[in-house]
C-alpha cells in the first residue's frame, strides 16, 4: 500500500501527498526487495527508519564496506540486486570498494547513496560531504544513475534493477541527492510513477547451432573436462547442471564457489586431482567460470603441453577469446544452454573413454588418501589441517550450513579439506582474492537464507571487518565465527631484525579474539586443541547463539600467501 501524507491546502482542495522517502520505499517493496544493509546518516537516516515502519528489514552495520559485502553476497544468493544504503562522501566510498567487488565477480547489488547538492557539488563550493558521486562511481560499476525529480524514482530504481540482474550481472549506483527525499508531489500521481520491473533478467536461449557445435568437440574428447564456476552456482540451475554433467559422465572441476554444486563426494568430483585434470584434459568445458588468473588464463604450465580445445557456456558474449581462442563459445543463461546440451545429446551420449575417468579417480583417492592421516592428528597448538578436520566433519554433518571462509592459508587448505554438499554453501573471497568480506557475508548469508553460518577466518582476514561481531549479537544471528589464530598474516614468527618494531606481518603474540565477542553478550571460546575446537563448535551451531572461537594455530604452521606465494614478486637484489 502507497505510503503518503495528507496536506491541507487551501478549504476544499486537500490532496493526498507523498514524497521522495516514501516514494524510494514505495518502489523498493513494488519490486520486492525486503532488506536493506546499511549505515545510518545525514541524509538517509529517515529512509532507514521509514523503510523499517514500512516491513522492509534494514540491517545496520558498523562500517558501509561490510554493509556492502552483505548486499554482494545477497545479490549472489538471492539472485536479486542487494541492496546496500550509505550516506554520502566517506559513507559512499566505504560502499565503493564493495560495489566494485561485485561487479568484479558478477553479483548483482545496487549502492543508494545519498549526496549533496548538484549545484553547490558543481560548483564546488564546499557542501557537506561534498563529492560529485556519480563521476566516481561510473568506471567502477556496471551502471550508475542519478535521480533528480521526486516522478523520477519509479524509473531510476527500475533502471538500477534491470542493469544489475540482466546479462552478465553487477553492482549498479543509484545517487539520491538529500533534496529529493522531501521533494512532495500528489501521491496518486506518485503511485503511478512506480514501475514493477517485468522479467528482470530474462533467459537468454542459445542458439541450436551453437549447441550442436559445443556437443560436436566435446564428443571428439579423448580426456574431457567441465569446469564448474560460481556463474554455474549463481545461475541456479542446479538440477539441469547435475543433469548434464551426469548424463556426460565427464569429470568435473568445482571452482570455489561451485564447491557443492554437485557434492564433492561424487564419484565425478576431480577437486582433488586438480593439476592432473588442469594438465592431461583435451577438451574443457567451461560453465560460469572465467579464464582469468584463478586458471592460469587458460596457458602455461598449469595446463601441461597437451593441445586443448575449450567450450565455454556464458552469458556475456564478450568472455569468448579472452584469453585463448574458445572453439566453441555457447551463449546463453547457463540454466538454458545446459537444458539445450541435455536435450541435443540424446539418449545414446558415449561415456568418455575408461582410462581417462578411470585414471582421473585413480589420481583423486590417491590424494584424498594422502590427506586423511593429516585431519586426524590432535596436536596443540594446532596446525591448519587438524583444526580443519574438525571443521570438515561439522559441515558434514550439517550440510545445509553455510561456510563463509577468507585469509590465506586458513583460505587455501580449508577449500581443499571442507567437502561442500549442496549448491551456494561456501562464500569466499572470490575474484579478488578481498580480506574483510568475512562478517558481511556471515551476516547476509544468516539473514538471507535463516541457517547457521559458520565463518573461517584467518586472524588478519577477520581484523578487516570484526568490528560487526557487534552487528551479529545485535540482531542475535547464528554465526559461529572461528579465527585461525596464527599470530599474524601467513605466519606469526617473522622477526624484524632491523629495529625494535614488531615485524611488518606479525600480530600481538597469544591475543584473545574470543574476550571480543563477550563485550557485546556473544560466546566466547579459547580452543588449544581439536577436540576442544569440535566440542565448542558444535555447541555454537547446535544453539545458533552468536559465538566467537579462538582457534590457537601453530604460528609456524602457514606458508607465505597460502597456494599463492607464486604471485609474489621477487626482488633481484639480496633481501634485508
Ligand atoms: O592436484 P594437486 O596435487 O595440485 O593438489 C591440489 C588438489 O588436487 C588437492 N585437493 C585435495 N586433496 C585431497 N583431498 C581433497 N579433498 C582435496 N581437494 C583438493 O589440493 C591441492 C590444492 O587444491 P586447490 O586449492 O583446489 O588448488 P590450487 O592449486 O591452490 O588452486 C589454485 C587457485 C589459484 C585456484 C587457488 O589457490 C585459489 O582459489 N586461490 C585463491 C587465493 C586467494 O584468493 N587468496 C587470498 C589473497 S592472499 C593475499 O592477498 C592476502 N592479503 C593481502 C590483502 C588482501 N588479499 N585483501 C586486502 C583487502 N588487503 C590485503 C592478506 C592481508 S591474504 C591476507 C591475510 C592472510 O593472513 P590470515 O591471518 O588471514 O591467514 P593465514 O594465512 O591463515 O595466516
Ligand atoms: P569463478 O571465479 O568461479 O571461476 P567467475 O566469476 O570467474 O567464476 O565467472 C563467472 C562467469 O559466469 C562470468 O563470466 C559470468 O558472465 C557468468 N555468468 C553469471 N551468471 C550467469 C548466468 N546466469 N548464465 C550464464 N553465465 C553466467
Ligand atoms: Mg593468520
Amino acid at each position: 500500500m502507497l505510503n503518503s501524507a495528507t496536506k491541507s491546502e487551501a478549504p476544499g482542495t486537500e490532496q493526498e501527498l507523498t514524497d521522495g522517502f516514501h516514494l524510494v520505499i514505495d518502489a523498493l517493496k513494488l519490486n520486492g526487495v525486503d532488506t536493506i544493509y546499511n549505515v545510518p546518516g545525514i541524509p538517509i537516516t529517515d529512509l532507514g527508519r521509514m523503510a523499517q515502519a514500512a516491513g522492509i528489514r534494514v540491517i545496520s552495520f558498523r562500517h558501509e564496506q561490510n554493509a556492502g559485502y552483505a548486499a554482494a553476497i545477497a545479490g549472489f544468493l538471492t539472485k536479486k540486486p542487494g541492496i546496500c544504503l550509505t550516506v554520502s562522501a566517506p559513507g559512499f566510498l566505504n560502499g565503493l570498494t564493495a560495489l566494485a567487488h561485485a561487479t568484479t565477480n558478477c553479483y548483482p547489488m545496487i549502492l543508494i547513496s545519498g549526496s549533496s547538492e548538484r549545484e553547490i557539488v558543481d560548483l564546488q563550493q564546499g557542501d557537506y560531504e561534498e563529492m560529485d558521486q556519480l563521476a566516481i562511481a561510473k568506471p567502477l560499476c556496471k551502471a550508475a544513475y542519478r535521480v533528480l525529480h521526486a516522478q523520477d524514482i519509479g524509473i531510476g530504481l527500475a533502471r538500477a534493477i534491470r542493469a544489475a540482474v540482466s546479462g552478465r550481472p553487477g553492482g549498479v549506483y543509484l545517487d539520491l541527492p538529500a533534496k529529493l527525499f522531501a521533494q512532495v508531489m500528489n501521491a496518486e500521481a506518485g503511485a503511478r510513477s512506480l514501475v514493477k520491473v517485468i522479467d528482470p533478467a530474462p533467459a537468454q536461449i542459445p542458439a541450436p547451432s551453437a549447441v550442436k557445435r559445443a556437443l560436436d568437440v566435446l564428443k571428439s574428447a579423448k580426456r574431457p573436462l567441465i569446469i564448474l564456476g560460481k556463474g554455474a552456482a549463481y545461475a541456479q540451475a542446479d538440477d539441469e547442471i547435475r543433469g548434464f554433467v551426469e548424463k556426460s559422465g565427464v569429470p568435473f572441476l568445482p571452482m570455489s564457489m561451485a564447491k557443492g554444486l554437485l557434492p564433492d563426494t561424487h564419484p565425478q568430483c576431480a577437486g582433488a586431482a586438480r593439476s592432473t585434470v588442469l594438465k592431461e584434459s583435451d577438451v574443457v568445458m567451461l560453465i560460469g567460470a572465467r579464464l582469468n588468473w584463478l586458471l592460469s588464463h587458460g596457458k602455461g604450465k598449469t595446463w601441461g603441453e597437451a593441445p586443448k580445445q575449450f567450450i565455454q557456456v556464458d552469458i556475456d558474449p564478450r568472455e569468448m577469446d579472452s584469453n585463448v581462442e574458445i572453439a566453441a563459445p555457447l551463449v546463453g543463461d547457463i540454466g538454458s544452454c545446459v537444458a539445450a546440451l541435455t536435450a541435443a545429446m540424446g539418449d545414446n551420449w558415449p561415456a568418455p573413454p575408461a582410462d581417462w575417468t578411470g585414471a582421473v579417480r585413480a589420481k583423486r583417492d590417491e590424494n584424498v588418501a594422502k590427506m586423511a592421516p593429516k585431519l586426524m592428528n590432535n596436536k596443540s597448538p594446532m596446525d591448519y589441517h587438524g583444526a580443519l578436520g574438525v571443521l570438515r566433519t561439522v559441515i558434514k554433518e550439517r550440510p545445509d550450513a553455510i561456510l563463509v571462509n577468507e585469509g590465506a592459508n586458513t583460505l587455501d587448505l580449508a577449500r581443499g579439506v571442507i567437502d561442500m554438499y549442496k549448491p551456494r554453501k561456501r562464500l569466499d573471497v572470490g575474484t579478488w582474492g578481498v580480506m574483510g568480506i568475512g562478517m558481511g557475508q556471515a551476516i547476509a548469508a544468516a539473514i538471507e537464507t535463516g541457517k547457521p553460518v559458520l565463518a573461517i577466518e584467518g586472524d588478519s582476514a577477520f581484523g578487516f571487518s570484526g568490528m560487526e561481531i557487534e552487528t551479529i549479537c545485535r540482531y542475535n544471528l547464528p554465526v559461529c565465527v572461528v579465527v585461525f589464530n596464527n599470530d599474524g598474516i601467513y605466519r606469526g614468527t617473522d622477526v624484524n631484525a632491523a629495529g625494535t618494531d614488531p615485524a611488518t606481518t606479525v600480530f600481538v603474540k597469544g591475543a584473545r579474539y574470543d574476550k571480543m565477542i563477550e563485550a557485546f553478550g556473544g560466546v566466547g571460546v579459547n580452543a588449544t586443541s581439536p577436540d576442544e575446537l569440535k566440542r565448542a563448535v558444535n555447541e555454537a551451531m547446535n544453539s545458533g547463539k552468536p559465538t566467537l572461537i579462538n582457534a590457537v594455530i601453530d604460528p609456524a604452521a602457514g606458508s607465505e600467501s597460502g597456494r599463492i606465494g607464486n604471485l609474489n614478486p621477487q626482488s633481484v637484489l639480496k633481501k634485508k
